[in-house]
């Protein structure tokens, strides 16, 4: 008889489950422990994908990335306080970057919380997260539970996309509920991003304006990466003639290679051109907040495809704002301009190719660079190679040199192919996102990062080995942070800040967990070791030795970091 009582009861664990897969939701990243170490074993024999990571915070930013590259939200599962605290920077991160994901923290008991008595884990963690994301819910009963996750996922993806927080005290999980009613509790979220299309005024509006322009510029941000508008973007680029100009998530939205990409002109575009059509793109610190030298002695005109309407006006005034989401915005202009359209002057695009070519063929000789110890230009030179070879691989991308080098020499071929530091310039972004790249679309990885910014993710080299994953870590090191050649001021026994332990063998950490590592100290072992790396699938971690005096401090954004203006204080 108590086993039929049973059969017919659920619980707080399996609606979580439940709610999450009638969502389509078949993955979760994270890390088990007191109280949602059941959680992540339930979610697997019921099917679900449950990858564990060894620190949460990367988990999160895999959670994230997953996001980006699925439109669904990625789930990060973590325990309470100090684990719910290092998934926080991975949330807040993911909201920054407009990626949808939902992070789901175990928490101690309210009653002991509230009354600050002293738990075991104890935090207020719903209002710590507040700050930090688009939207923070608490389920307390489990027939709540279908509702919760629904709301959950319609704020992470709706709008603009960003960080859900979602809090499971411990006592949800063993409530149990008749598992008929608990069914029907649950919900399927209908249209969790509904499409917005932009009021027709306004695209008429946007019309006359490009219409007139005499030098137009399309600027590609990561938010028209996410909207999966490829054909849509690649139509309205090429039936308008209008150069582009990608942001480092939406290289390869068109190929890099494309004859109408302003990459290699960016200076050049953004002083020159009089009206910019910002699609999925903010005018931040990025994009030098749309106003100052970069942009040039004459005003812009600008027209802002966004669907967030307050981003419209943020920095500069928006003469032509689209809101709406991006496939529905650029199809209306693509449906406006009709069949007469005239492409902008030759002028204007032959400038432009002029540039371009000098630019392009100053770094074609960089990238033959046989220098040794190994420059970025050289180790970037044979990269760029394999990418070209494998178009379908993803490329992570983190550090501060070894992130601006290979923005510009790795030319990307496809959407979404591209991940990296994002709007905050976050260091510690590589392993998670390398992981949920591999995870979410089983195609090769290769993950380009700095010495230094591995350090952030790099215990995750063993998530990578246990569950066998087709990364393809590079690491660029030239022995510490920027540069290896800092020396302690004062003559004392402690290396300078900047620096690390010297010829540290990164690839050793690999075979540690039975993967595969290999020292590169030349462009040519550096593109086999990959080429084989690819081939084989196997976890692979190539430890590129770099000439520790290349490099520059905060490589191409030395301009943000202040240096002393006294010698004394
Ligand atoms: C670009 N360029 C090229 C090419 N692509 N030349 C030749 N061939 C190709 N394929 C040229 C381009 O025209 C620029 O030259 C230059 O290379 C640099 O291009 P990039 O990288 O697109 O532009 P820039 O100025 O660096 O971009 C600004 C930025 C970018 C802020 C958008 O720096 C960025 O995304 N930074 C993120 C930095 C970050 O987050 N760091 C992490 C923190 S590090 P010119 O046209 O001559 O200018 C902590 O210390
Ligand atoms: P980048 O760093 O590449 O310049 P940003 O992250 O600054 O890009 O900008 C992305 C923008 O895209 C955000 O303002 C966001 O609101 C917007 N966005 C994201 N998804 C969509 C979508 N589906 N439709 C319209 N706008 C979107």
């Amino acid at each position: 008889v108590v086993e039929q009582q049973q059969e017919q009861l659920t619980d707080g664990f399996h609606l979580v489950i439940d709610a999450l897969k009638l969502n389509d939701i078949d993955t979760i990243f994270g890390l088990p422990g007191i109280p949602i170490t059941d959680l992540t074993r339930l979610a697997q024999a019921e099917g679900m994908r449950v990858i564990s990571f060894r620190h949460e915070q990367n988990a999160g930013h895999a959670a994230a990335a997953a996001g980006f590259l699925t439109q669904k939200p990625g789930i990060c599962l973590t325990v309470s306080a100090p684990g719910f605290l290092n998934g926080l920077t991975a949330l807040a991160n993911a909201t920054v970057n407009c990626f949808p994901m939902i992070l789901i923290s175990g928490s101690s008991e309210r009653e002991i919380v509230d009354l600050a008595q002293g738990d075991y884990e104890e935090m207020d963690q719903l209002n710590a997260a507040k700050p930090f994301c688009k939207a923070a819910f608490r389920v307390l009963h489990a027939q709540d539970i279908g509702i919760g996750i629904a709301r959950a996922i319609r704020a992470a993806c709706s709008g603009r996309p960003g960080g859900v927080y979602l809090d499971l005290p411990a006592k949800l999980f063993s409530q149990t509920m008749e598992a008929e009613a608990g069914r029907r509790s649950l919900v399927k979220v209908q249209d969790p991003a509904p499409r917005q299309l932009p009021a027709p005024d306004t695209v008429a509006r946007a019309l006359e304006l490009l219409k007139g322009a005499k030098r137009p510029l399309i600027l590609l941000g990561k938010g028209a990466a996410y909207a999966q508008a490829d054909t849509e973007i690649r139509e309205l680029v090429e039936r308008s003639g209008i150069p582009y100009l990608p942001m480092s998530m939406a290289k390869g939205l068109l190929p890099d290679t494309h004859v109408q990409s302003a990459a290699a002109a960016r200076s050049y575009v953004l002083a020159e051109a009089d009206v910019v059509v910002l699609v999925g793109a903010r005018l931040n610190w990025l994009l030098s907040h749309g106003k100052g030298k970069t942009w040039g002695a004459e005003p812009k005109k600008f027209i802002q495809i966004d669907i967030s309407p307050t981003e419209i006006d943020s920095n500069v005034p928006i003469s032509a704002p689209l809101v709406g989401d991006i496939g529905s915005c650029v199809s209306a202009l693509l449906a406006g301009m009709g069949s007469g359209w005239q492409k902008p002057p030759a002028e204007w695009t032959g400038a432009i190719a002029q540039r371009k070519d000098k630019n392009l063929s100053k770094m074609a000789q960089t990238l033959e660079s046989k220098a040794f110890p190994m420059n970025f230009h050289g180790a970037l030179g044979a990269i760029r190679k394999v990418v070209q070879e494998r178009p379908d691989a993803i490329v992570v991308n983190e550090g501060a040199n070894t992130l601006d080098f290979a923005r510009s020499i790795v030319d990307m071929y496809e959407p979404r192919k591209r991940l990296d530091v994002g709007t905050w310039g976050v260091m510690g972004i590589g392993m998670g996102f390398a992981v949920a790249a591999a995870v979410t679309t089983g195609k090769p990885v290769i993950a380009i990062e700095g010495d230094s910014a591995f350090g952030f993710s790099g215990m995750e080299v063993e998530t990578i080995c246990r569950y066998q994953l087709p990364v393809c870590i590079v690491i660029f090191n030239n022995n510490g942070v920027y540069k290896g050649t800092d020396v302690n001021q004062t003559g004392g026994a402690d290396p300078a800040p900047t620096v690390f332990v010297k010829d540290a063998r990164y690839d050793l950490m690999m075979t540690a967990f039975g993967g595969h590592g290999v020292t590169a100290t030349t462009p040519d072992e550096l593109g086999r070791a990959m080429r084989e790396a690819i081939a084989s699938g196997r976890p692979t971690l190539i430890n590129a030795v770099i000439d520790e005096t290349a490099g520059t401090e905060s490589g191409r954004i030395t301009n943000l970091n202040p240096t002393r203006a006294a010698t004394k204080k």
